[in-house]
């Protein structure tokens, strides 16, 4: 497990961004709209937020080349910032030959604290702890949340958003479990699918599945239902893409009760927050305007590490209408 020291006397600072879908024009063209948006995004959000860590929740490229992965993760590594990825299913379902090039492209990053982890596992199941000085304060776990499987899915025989595995499952329980007797007081976890309790989330707490308003990272907007423990903000726009058949994930996460926070990226115009069985699911805002991109959700999500723990999320938005119009 990597250690990043938490400075005596301030919060530690996370700044997750996820889903750019980088194009080959992205960072080779420096008049590309999607490259200026990307990086304007970034510099914003650094500039506000000063993150200690920036986690990024997958989907790097949609193009199966090598020389976008590689733009990207020397984009990612030009911030001097360290920064920690999951898989997104298109990272994870881009060959075979190319996603190993990719996985060595990011073990031999400058900043980047990606750990492959063990390969029963999919890739890029890890922990990273945070500590003040010697004593552990708490840590962000990532997992592999893969691809696709073949599920009934929504009427599709063939087709169902990947899910975490029982063996993940039991990897995950192992991993709490250490990090309790470490002395983590408590964790967030980072994932690219969302895990099937957001979708359970969602039907337990709103009557409807969408709801239309351009204010969507501001606080709950009036007409929007508000969830028993008053606590949620974002909107979504659409169904979460999680998985068709329950992954028992959040069951593990209750029944362990160490991780505070779940962050999800892959449905890009999804930006609810919401706690439900006493976890807080979160939908991360999408970095840049590349693959189904609402301009109201482009920027990051920010967690802090207090002293007493993990902060629930915070949505940072970046305007950057001058940059598209
Ligand atoms: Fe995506
Ligand atoms: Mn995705």
């Amino acid at each position: 497990m990597k250690i990043l020291q938490k400075p005596a006397g301030r919060d530690f600072t996370v700044l997750n961004v996820t889903d750019p879908h980088a194009r080959a024009a992205t960072f080779a063209d420096e008049n590309d709209v999607t490259g200026r948006v990307m990086r304007y995004t970034m510099d914003e959000l650094i500039k506000r937020v000063s993150p200690d860590l920036i986690t990024f929740g997958g989907d790097m490229t949609t193009d199966n080349d090598i020389s976008v992965y590689r733009d990207f993760v020397a984009f990612m590594d030009s911030f001097g910032i360290p920064w920690a990825p999951v898989m997104g299913n298109h990272d994870n379902r881009c060959g075979v030959e190319l996603f190993r090039n990719v996985v060595s492209l990011l073990k031999e990053s400058k900043n980047c604290l990606f750990e492959a982890g063990n390969p029963l596992l999919g890739c890029g199941n890890y922990t990273v702890g945070v500590n003040c000085g010697d004593a552990p304060a708490s840590a962000l776990i990532f997992m592999d949340t893969h691809s696709y499987v073949s599920m009934n899915y929504r009427g599709n025989p063939d087709f169902s958003w990947g899910a975490l595995w029982n063996s993940q499952k039991r990897w995950y329980r192992r991993e709490t479990e250490k990090l309790r007797s470490a002395g983590y007081r408590d964790s967030a976890l980072f994932i690219h699918i969302p895990i099937y309790g957001y979708g359970q989330a969602v039907n337990h707490i709103f009557t409807g599945d969408t709801h239309e308003s351009d204010e969507f990272y501001v606080d709950c907007p009036d007409e929007f239902v508000r969830d028993k423990t008053g606590y949620r903000f974002g909107v979504n726009y659409e169904i979460p893409a999680c998985p068709a058949k329950d992954d028992g994930m959040l069951d593990a996460i209750v029944e362990t009760g160490h991780t505070k926070s779940v962050i999800c990226g892959h449905n890009h115009i999804n930006s609810a927050s919401l706690i439900y069985r006493g976890v807080c699911l979160t939908y991360s805002m999408k970095l840049g305007n590349i693959s189904h991109f609402r301009r109201q959700q482009n920027g990051g999500t920010v967690i802090r590490i207090t002293d007493n723990g993990i902060t629930l999320p915070e949505h940072v938005h970046v305007d950057v209408s001058h940059l598209i119009d």
